[in-house]
């Protein structure tokens, strides 16, 4: 039985698609999914403005911008291994959702854009990556357009990370003559032909070293000898250094035409560890093989709009689940039935009947049930939670149409479980207007859009001239209160009181004259 969930584990491949807005993360998530043959045909063929949405951008308003507003999880099966591949929105309005994702996965696969390089998210991500010890394939994407040199490339990914590259692949061409790459660990090279509209994948055929130069030439032979260098300067790939975070293997190709998408897809069979102990909260490892236990690490409703359901996503971090076993919530020790637990690819579901760690199981009406829970069987455990961030943007809402007051409640109510804003209220303001926090302003029209589309509900808007928050106590909130340019509210989920300042020298203006105030800062742990 143990060895059983051992072997399981073994074959499971948990992955986040992480990079800066636009790289083409959705692309890729889809055209692995084709390459496993989980789709038949990627989606992404017509192009931006028209296109039949990728799988895992499902959302209305993410089909209508073209943009990855929240995470999508998609599960299939590629030589034997089990893959959990979550692709997250690049937009940094959304990057708490990313984040959560980041402490469910094992490994990330990390886009570049070739024209672009190394851009602010790209970097961001790369430091909570290393925070969080997660080891990252890097993936250099859209080499059928013009772009930087190879090389260059590789300096600054190591010059601005820390991480050494270790190609895996190395392209042949650039600049829209991208003919195939050099495999750097078969010791082969092959050339990609692409199929109409790049629907399916790429055809590939073996380029001997005759045949390259017949028929590549020039191109050829330069990509041979930035190759030949590579190896000199000792760039290969070593997987003690790679789990250990200090390089990250990379690989080029382009999501769109499918080239390079098969061998990114066995490089993440090879190279990325399995599942291993999760730690819970006081740094204890809970064994693989113990019984069940799980992470909530995203909540997300209304995903099937025949179905109306919220669902919870959990990644399985030991034991077995079985569908329909009673597991014990953590947060609130109450007992949790799973009849209703699914497989989950883009929008699309399946019952799911069992599962082992490392995979990503939703778990359908979880109500109770908000990101960074815990869920176990047998021995009590609880993980870390998933730390929420600063918010500094502060709106209130309201509705329109005060008929509709219940459904804006149960609305925002829903946001807020879900972590899409924070809540705050405050006697003062009641219940009828309160104050939503985000990371990013995008984030509020996603509120909008939502409770329009879901709940029928149209809501206003008006910003607040506050751009900073902190934690506060019951004793310094009637002082606080009294200061001008600041507010004191209570966030709904967890009753801790938030003081808001206009701006950070208002906020030293307030402790210089009440340095006895209790105000503490609302830590991101991926600005730590
Ligand atoms: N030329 C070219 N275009 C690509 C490639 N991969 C993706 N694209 C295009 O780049 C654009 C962005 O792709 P997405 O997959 O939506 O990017 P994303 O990283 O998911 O974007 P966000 O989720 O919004 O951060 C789309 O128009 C894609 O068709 C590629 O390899 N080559
Ligand atoms: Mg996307």
């Amino acid at each position: 039985m143990s060895t059983a969930i051992a072997q399981e584990a073994a074959r499971r491949r948990t992955f986040a698609v992480i990079s800066h807005p636009d790289a083409g993360k959705s692309t890729m998530t889809e055209a692995l999914a084709l390459h496993a043959s989980a789709i038949t045909e990627a989606g992404a063929v017509h192009g931006k403005a028209g296109r039949r949405g990728v799988t895992s951008d499902w959302m209305d308003m993410e089909k209508a911008r073209g943009i990855s507003i929240t995470s999508a999880a998609l599960r299939f099966e590629y030589r034997g291994h089990m893959f959990n591949l979550v692709d997250t929105p690049g937009h940094a309005d959304f990057s708490e959702d990313t984040y959560r994702v980041l402490a469910a996965v094992d490994c990330a696969v990390m886009l570049l854009d070739a024209a672009k390089g190394m851009e602010p998210q790209t970097l961001k991500l790369f430091e909570v990556c290393r925070h969080r010890r997660i080891p990252v394939i890097t993936f250099v994407n859209k080499w059928d357009r013009p772009g930087r040199e190879a090389l260059e490339l590789l300096d600054e990914i190591q010059e601005k990370t820390g991480l050494k590259p270790t190609p895996i692949t190395w392209p042949i061409g650039t600049g829209g003559f991208f003919h195939g790459v050099i495999d750097r660990i078969a010791d082969r090279a092959v050339r990609y032909t692409r199929t109409p509209g790049g629907a399916t994948k790429a055809i590939e055929t073996e380029l001997t070293p005759e045949r390259a130069v017949a028929e590549i030439g020039e191109d050829w032979e330069r990509s041979r000898d930035e190759a030949d260098l590579l190896t000199a300067i000792g760039s290969d790939h070593d997987q003690k250094a790679f789990e250990s975070h200090e390089t990250t293997p990379v690989l080029f190709g382009a999501a769109l035409s499918n080239f390079g998408v098969g061998r990114l897809l066995d490089a993440m069979v090879d190279l990325a560890p399995p599942p291993a102990p999760r730690p819970d909260v006081k740094g204890d490892p809970r064994p693989l093989e113990e019984p069940f236990s799980g992470l909530v690490f995203k909540v997300q409703a209304n995903m099937d709009p025949s179905h109306r359901d919220r669902i919870a996503f959990v990644r399985v971090c030991s034991g077995r689940f079985e569908r329909g076993m009673v597991l014990t919530h953590a947060a609130t020790g109450r007992p949790f039935a799973t009849k209703y637990a699914q497989s989950v690819f883009g929008q699309e579901r399946a019952t799911i009947d069992e599962a082992y760690p490392g995979d990503v199981i939703g778990l359908v009406n979880a109500t109770a049930l908000r990101p960074g829970d815990t869920l176990y069987d047998g021995r009590a455990v609880e993980f870390p939670k998933i730390p929420s961030f600063a918010p500094e943007h502060f709106w209130t809402a309201r509705v329109r149409d005060s008929s509709r007051s219940k459904q804006f409640r149960k609305g925002i109510e829903q946001m807020e479980a879900e972590g899409v804003v924070q809540v705050l209220r405050s006697e003062i303001r009641g219940d009828q207007s309160p104050v939503l926090a985000a990371v990013g302003p995008m984030q509020f029209d996603v509120v909008k859009h939502r409770l329009a589309g879901e709940f029928n509900t149209e809501i206003a808007l008006d910003r607040l001239d506050f751009s900073l928050a902190r934690l506060t106590d019951a004793e310094s909130a009637p002082v606080l209160t009294r200061q001008r340019g600041v507010e004191v509210l209570t966030r709904t989920i967890d009753g801790a009181l938030l003081a808001l300042f206009t701006d950070e020298w208002r906020m030293r203006g307030v402790l210089r004259d009440h340095p006895d105030l209790v105000l503490e800062p609302l830590l991101a742990d991926t600005r730590a």
